[in-house]
Protein backbone atom coordinates (compact mmCIF):
# COMPACT_ATOMS: atom_id res chain seq x y z
CA UNK A 1 0.00 0.00 0.00
CA UNK A 2 1.29 3.40 -1.00
CA UNK A 3 1.95 5.94 2.44
CA UNK A 4 1.78 9.12 3.32
CA UNK A 5 -1.74 9.76 1.04
CA UNK A 6 -3.68 10.61 4.37
CA UNK A 7 -2.37 13.75 6.20
CA UNK A 8 -2.13 13.06 10.09
CA UNK A 9 -5.45 14.84 10.77
CA UNK A 10 -7.05 12.70 8.17
CA UNK A 11 -5.57 9.75 9.68
CA UNK A 12 -6.03 10.31 12.66
CA UNK A 13 -9.85 11.68 12.61
CA UNK A 14 -10.60 8.17 10.11
CA UNK A 15 -9.19 6.13 13.17
CA UNK A 16 -10.68 7.25 15.77
CA UNK A 17 -14.20 8.90 14.61
CA UNK A 18 -14.42 6.36 11.66
CA UNK A 19 -15.02 9.12 9.28
CA UNK A 20 -13.49 11.57 6.84
CA UNK A 21 -15.01 14.95 5.77
CA UNK A 22 -13.42 16.48 2.81
CA UNK A 23 -14.42 19.58 2.32
CA UNK A 24 -14.78 20.99 -1.51
CA UNK A 25 -13.69 17.75 -3.06
CA UNK A 26 -15.56 18.72 -6.12
CA UNK A 27 -14.13 22.14 -7.55
CA UNK A 28 -16.93 24.32 -8.80
CA UNK A 29 -16.29 22.99 -12.45
CA UNK A 30 -16.42 19.48 -11.27
CA UNK A 31 -19.59 19.98 -9.29
CA UNK A 32 -21.53 21.46 -12.25
CA UNK A 33 -20.59 18.68 -14.43
CA UNK A 34 -21.69 16.01 -12.13
CA UNK A 35 -24.70 17.86 -11.24
CA UNK A 36 -25.46 17.90 -15.15
CA UNK A 37 -24.79 14.01 -15.70
CA UNK A 38 -26.64 13.23 -12.63
CA UNK A 39 -29.94 15.54 -13.68
CA UNK A 40 -29.32 13.52 -17.00
CA UNK A 41 -28.98 10.02 -15.15
CA UNK A 42 -32.57 11.59 -13.01
CA UNK A 43 -34.46 12.04 -16.43
CA UNK A 44 -33.47 8.89 -18.05
CA UNK A 45 -34.67 6.89 -14.59
CA UNK A 46 -37.76 9.08 -14.03
CA UNK A 47 -38.41 8.10 -17.94
CA UNK A 48 -38.70 4.46 -17.37
CA UNK A 49 -40.22 3.05 -14.75
CA UNK A 50 -38.42 -0.52 -15.24
CA UNK A 51 -35.12 0.91 -14.36
CA UNK A 52 -33.73 -0.13 -11.21
CA UNK A 53 -34.17 1.67 -7.85
CA UNK A 54 -36.71 2.73 -5.14
CA UNK A 55 -39.48 5.13 -5.69
CA UNK A 56 -40.73 5.14 -2.20
CA UNK A 57 -42.18 8.84 -0.82
CA UNK A 58 -38.99 8.56 1.74
CA UNK A 59 -36.42 8.26 -0.63
CA UNK A 60 -35.77 7.98 -4.47
CA UNK A 61 -32.64 6.06 -5.49
CA UNK A 62 -30.89 5.96 -9.28
CA UNK A 63 -29.44 2.32 -8.76
CA UNK A 64 -25.78 2.64 -10.44
CA UNK A 65 -25.41 6.14 -11.72
CA UNK A 66 -22.37 4.77 -13.22
CA UNK A 67 -23.97 3.31 -15.77
CA UNK A 68 -25.81 6.34 -17.18
CA UNK A 69 -22.87 8.70 -17.62
CA UNK A 70 -18.92 8.35 -17.52
CA UNK A 71 -18.68 11.57 -15.49
CA UNK A 72 -20.60 9.61 -12.80
CA UNK A 73 -18.16 6.02 -13.44
CA UNK A 74 -15.33 8.46 -13.74
CA UNK A 75 -16.01 9.65 -9.60
CA UNK A 76 -15.07 5.97 -8.63
CA UNK A 77 -11.44 7.28 -8.87
CA UNK A 78 -11.90 10.87 -8.34
CA UNK A 79 -8.47 12.13 -8.03
CA UNK A 80 -8.81 13.99 -4.45
CA UNK A 81 -11.04 11.53 -2.73
CA UNK A 82 -10.17 7.62 -4.40
CA UNK A 83 -6.52 8.03 -2.85
CA UNK A 84 -8.11 8.33 0.64
CA UNK A 85 -9.98 5.42 0.22
CA UNK A 86 -7.59 3.32 -1.13
CA UNK A 87 -5.43 3.88 1.99
CA UNK A 88 -7.99 3.36 3.86
CA UNK A 89 -9.53 -0.01 2.00
CA UNK A 90 -5.66 -1.32 0.24
CA UNK A 91 -4.46 -1.90 -2.89
CA UNK A 92 -7.44 -4.59 -3.51
CA UNK A 93 -9.75 -2.12 -3.06
CA UNK A 94 -13.15 -2.54 -5.64
CA UNK A 95 -16.41 -1.05 -5.92
CA UNK A 96 -19.28 -2.62 -3.83
CA UNK A 97 -22.03 -0.32 -5.20
CA UNK A 98 -23.13 2.55 -5.61
CA UNK A 99 -26.35 4.98 -6.05
CA UNK A 100 -28.13 8.93 -6.55
CA UNK A 101 -29.86 9.49 -3.59
CA UNK A 102 -32.48 12.06 -3.72
CA UNK A 103 -34.10 12.70 -0.42
CA UNK A 104 -37.71 14.15 -1.04
CA UNK A 105 -38.73 17.63 1.39
CA UNK A 106 -40.80 16.79 4.55
CA UNK A 107 -40.01 13.12 4.71
CA UNK A 108 -42.25 11.42 7.22
CA UNK A 109 -39.68 9.44 8.65
CA UNK A 110 -36.16 8.89 7.43
CA UNK A 111 -35.28 6.19 4.46
CA UNK A 112 -32.28 4.53 6.57
CA UNK A 113 -32.79 4.56 10.35
CA UNK A 114 -29.47 3.87 12.62
CA UNK A 115 -27.75 0.62 11.42
CA UNK A 116 -24.14 -0.80 10.62
CA UNK A 117 -23.30 -1.41 6.71
CA UNK A 118 -21.26 -4.49 7.01
CA UNK A 119 -19.79 -6.70 10.56
CA UNK A 120 -19.35 -10.20 11.11
CA UNK A 121 -21.39 -11.30 13.60
CA UNK A 122 -19.38 -13.20 16.38
CA UNK A 123 -16.17 -11.67 15.51
CA UNK A 124 -15.09 -8.77 16.52
CA UNK A 125 -12.05 -7.26 14.72
CA UNK A 126 -12.25 -3.29 15.15
CA UNK A 127 -8.62 -2.95 13.36
CA UNK A 128 -10.38 -4.60 9.83
CA UNK A 129 -11.79 -1.84 7.56
CA UNK A 130 -14.23 -3.93 5.22
CA UNK A 131 -15.97 -0.94 3.94
CA UNK A 132 -15.58 2.53 3.36
CA UNK A 133 -18.61 4.71 1.78
CA UNK A 134 -18.42 8.03 0.09
CA UNK A 135 -21.19 10.26 -0.54
CA UNK A 136 -20.49 13.47 -2.51
CA UNK A 137 -22.95 16.35 -2.18
CA UNK A 138 -25.14 17.79 -4.82
CA UNK A 139 -26.93 19.99 -2.80
CA UNK A 140 -26.12 21.73 0.48
CA UNK A 141 -26.97 20.18 3.41
CA UNK A 142 -28.04 21.23 6.54
CA UNK A 143 -28.64 19.68 10.19
CA UNK A 144 -32.10 19.09 8.92
CA UNK A 145 -32.02 18.72 5.21
CA UNK A 146 -31.68 14.55 5.68
CA UNK A 147 -28.43 14.21 5.84
CA UNK A 148 -26.66 11.01 7.39
CA UNK A 149 -25.63 11.09 11.49
CA UNK A 150 -23.13 8.80 12.49
CA UNK A 151 -21.51 8.03 16.19
CA UNK A 152 -18.45 8.67 16.22
CA UNK A 153 -15.80 5.68 16.94
CA UNK A 154 -18.68 3.09 16.92
CA UNK A 155 -16.81 1.13 14.25
CA UNK A 156 -14.94 -0.13 17.00
CA UNK A 157 -17.96 -1.27 19.41
CA UNK A 158 -18.60 -4.97 18.68
CA UNK A 159 -22.15 -6.33 16.42
CA UNK A 160 -24.33 -7.20 19.48
CA UNK A 161 -23.09 -3.17 21.51
CA UNK A 162 -26.70 -2.26 22.47
CA UNK A 163 -27.76 0.91 21.31
CA UNK A 164 -30.60 2.50 22.66
CA UNK A 165 -33.58 2.64 20.51
CA UNK A 166 -34.71 5.94 19.39
CA UNK A 167 -37.98 7.30 17.28
CA UNK A 168 -36.37 10.10 15.69
CA UNK A 169 -32.35 9.28 14.34
CA UNK A 170 -31.95 12.58 16.26
CA UNK A 171 -32.61 11.36 19.15
CA UNK A 172 -29.68 8.83 19.29
CA UNK A 173 -27.30 10.28 22.36
CA UNK A 174 -23.34 11.27 20.73
CA UNK A 175 -24.47 11.68 16.98
CA UNK A 176 -22.56 13.66 14.53
CA UNK A 177 -24.21 15.09 11.51
CA UNK A 178 -22.82 15.37 7.70
CA UNK A 179 -23.47 18.76 6.80
CA UNK A 180 -21.50 20.95 4.37
CA UNK A 181 -21.69 22.66 0.83
CA UNK A 182 -22.64 20.92 -2.43
CA UNK A 183 -19.29 19.91 -3.33
CA UNK A 184 -18.35 18.36 -0.26
CA UNK A 185 -17.52 14.85 0.08
CA UNK A 186 -17.07 12.25 3.05
CA UNK A 187 -16.21 8.93 3.67
CA UNK A 188 -16.99 6.70 6.50
CA UNK A 189 -15.92 2.82 7.42
CA UNK A 190 -18.57 0.44 6.76
CA UNK A 191 -18.59 -0.55 10.60
CA UNK A 192 -19.38 3.18 11.48
CA UNK A 193 -23.86 3.41 13.31
CA UNK A 194 -24.88 5.91 10.88
CA UNK A 195 -28.76 6.97 9.91
CA UNK A 196 -30.33 9.28 7.46
CA UNK A 197 -32.14 11.86 9.85
CA UNK A 198 -35.68 13.45 8.59
CA UNK A 199 -35.57 15.65 5.49
CA UNK A 200 -37.47 18.37 7.66
CA UNK A 201 -36.58 21.26 4.84
CA UNK A 202 -38.20 22.57 1.93
CA UNK A 203 -35.78 20.74 -0.29
CA UNK A 204 -34.61 17.59 -2.22
CA UNK A 205 -31.83 16.45 -0.56
CA UNK A 206 -28.94 14.81 -3.36
CA UNK A 207 -26.30 12.78 -3.05
CA UNK A 208 -24.19 10.25 -5.01
CA UNK A 209 -22.41 7.58 -3.09
CA UNK A 210 -19.88 5.19 -3.88
CA UNK A 211 -19.05 2.03 -1.77
CA UNK A 212 -16.12 0.31 -1.33
CA UNK A 213 -14.45 -3.20 -0.19
CA UNK A 214 -11.88 -5.82 -1.59
CA UNK A 215 -11.70 -7.38 -4.23
CA UNK A 216 -12.49 -10.73 -2.57
CA UNK A 217 -16.14 -9.76 -1.75
CA UNK A 218 -19.13 -9.36 -3.68
CA UNK A 219 -20.42 -6.00 -4.94
CA UNK A 220 -24.29 -5.85 -3.69
CA UNK A 221 -26.72 -7.60 -5.48
CA UNK A 222 -28.60 -5.28 -8.53
CA UNK A 223 -25.81 -3.74 -8.02
CA UNK A 224 -22.83 -5.85 -10.42
CA UNK A 225 -21.38 -3.52 -13.43
CA UNK A 226 -23.46 -4.44 -16.51
CA UNK A 227 -20.99 -6.37 -19.39
CA UNK A 228 -21.04 -3.11 -21.12
CA UNK A 229 -18.89 -1.36 -18.26
CA UNK A 230 -16.84 -4.40 -17.86
CA UNK A 231 -16.09 -4.61 -21.78
CA UNK A 232 -15.06 -0.73 -22.04
CA UNK A 233 -12.81 -1.14 -18.81
CA UNK A 234 -10.86 -4.24 -20.27
CA UNK A 235 -10.55 -1.92 -23.54
CA UNK A 236 -9.44 1.16 -21.81
CA UNK A 237 -6.19 -1.40 -20.27
CA UNK A 238 -6.71 1.16 -16.87
CA UNK A 239 -5.98 -1.32 -13.75
CA UNK A 240 -7.57 0.99 -11.28
CA UNK A 241 -11.13 1.03 -13.27
CA UNK A 242 -10.79 -2.84 -14.06
CA UNK A 243 -9.90 -3.85 -10.39
CA UNK A 244 -12.63 -1.25 -9.02
CA UNK A 245 -15.29 -2.98 -11.76
CA UNK A 246 -14.30 -6.65 -9.95
CA UNK A 247 -12.27 -7.73 -12.70
CA UNK A 248 -8.65 -9.33 -11.87
CA UNK A 249 -8.07 -12.43 -9.39
CA UNK A 250 -9.59 -12.27 -5.44
CA UNK A 251 -6.73 -13.93 -3.98
CA UNK A 252 -4.08 -12.16 -5.81
CA UNK A 253 -4.52 -8.94 -7.87
CA UNK A 254 -3.93 -5.43 -6.33
CA UNK A 255 -2.99 -2.42 -7.56
CA UNK A 256 1.06 -1.89 -8.26
CA UNK A 257 1.29 1.81 -8.65
O1 LIG B 1 -28.83 8.63 3.35
C1 LIG B 1 -28.00 8.58 4.24
O2 LIG B 1 -27.36 9.55 4.62
C2 LIG B 1 -27.73 7.27 4.93
C3 LIG B 1 -27.60 6.20 3.94
C4 LIG B 1 -27.23 4.91 4.57
O3 LIG B 1 -27.63 4.62 5.66
C5 LIG B 1 -26.36 4.02 3.88
O4 LIG B 1 -25.92 4.33 2.78
O5 LIG B 1 -26.05 2.94 4.43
Amino acid sequence: MRGNVMTDAQRIAFETNGFLVIPEALTAGELREVRAAAGRAEQAWRADSKRAGIRADTLEEVIAPIEYDDVLLRLLWHPRVFPLVRAAIGDDVMMIDNSYYMTPPHTAKTHADWHHDVGLRGVYHPMSILMVKVFYLLSDVELNSGGTAMIPGSHRLPMDFQFPHVDDPKQMPGISQMTGKAGTAYMFNGRVYHAAVNNESDHVRRVLIYNYGHLWMRHWPGYEPSQRLLDEARASGDPVRMQLLGLGHAYSSYLRN
